[in-house]
């Protein structure tokens, strides 16, 4: 199985969408394997956001992203990165397609609900990035045999 990371933008928590966000990736059938409110500072942004630093709108999305704290989940499962990934959706919320987070929860390219890795080793480097390693619990839901085929995990 693979562990992906997700952080709830500063927007969905003033929106009052966390729990509806997380509801989505909790009925899909992904395991939280972590989770965790942390208020941004410039220093990780700077990391995190480093392909994005030359940008001209690289200022304000990390005043964006500081607003408020943000919520990190980590999110367990077959494919987790890939799957999670296409249930966010394209970056900008108004070209996302109906059905993805992204799509159903927004209207703007910045305010985008939420971040999600987009490779198994950015899901890596990103889950080390946001939690320590006894935040990140390795445990067998007893729903499991109902999530997945018996030659599927
Ligand atoms: P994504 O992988 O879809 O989260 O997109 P990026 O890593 O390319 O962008 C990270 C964040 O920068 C986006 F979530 C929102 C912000 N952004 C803008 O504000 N304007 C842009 O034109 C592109 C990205």
């Amino acid at each position: 199985m693979e562990t992906t990371l997700v952080l709830l933008k500063p927007s969905t928590i003033s929106r009052g969408l966390s729990g509806a966000v997380l509801d989505r990736f909790c009925k899909k059938g992904l395991i939280i394997a972590g989770v965790k409110m942390i208020q941004l500072t410039p220093e990780i942004l700077s990391e995190h956001y480093a392909h994005l630093k030359d940008k001209p709108f690289f200022p304000i999305l990390c005043e964006s992203m500081m607003r408020t704290p943000i919520i990190a989940l980590a999110l367990r499962g077959v494919d987790a990165v890939e799957v999670v990934r296409a249930m966010t959706g394209v970056t900008n919320c108004r070209k996302a397609q109906p059905g993805t987070i992204r799509g159903d929860f927004g209207m703007s390219g910045q305010e985008n609900i939420i971040h999600t890795s987009d490779s198994v080793e950015s899901a890596a480097i990103e889950i080390n990035r946001f939690f320590k390693p006894d935040e990140i619990f390795d445990y067998t839901p007893v729903t499991l045999p109902a999530i997945y085929g018996q030659d599927e995990i």
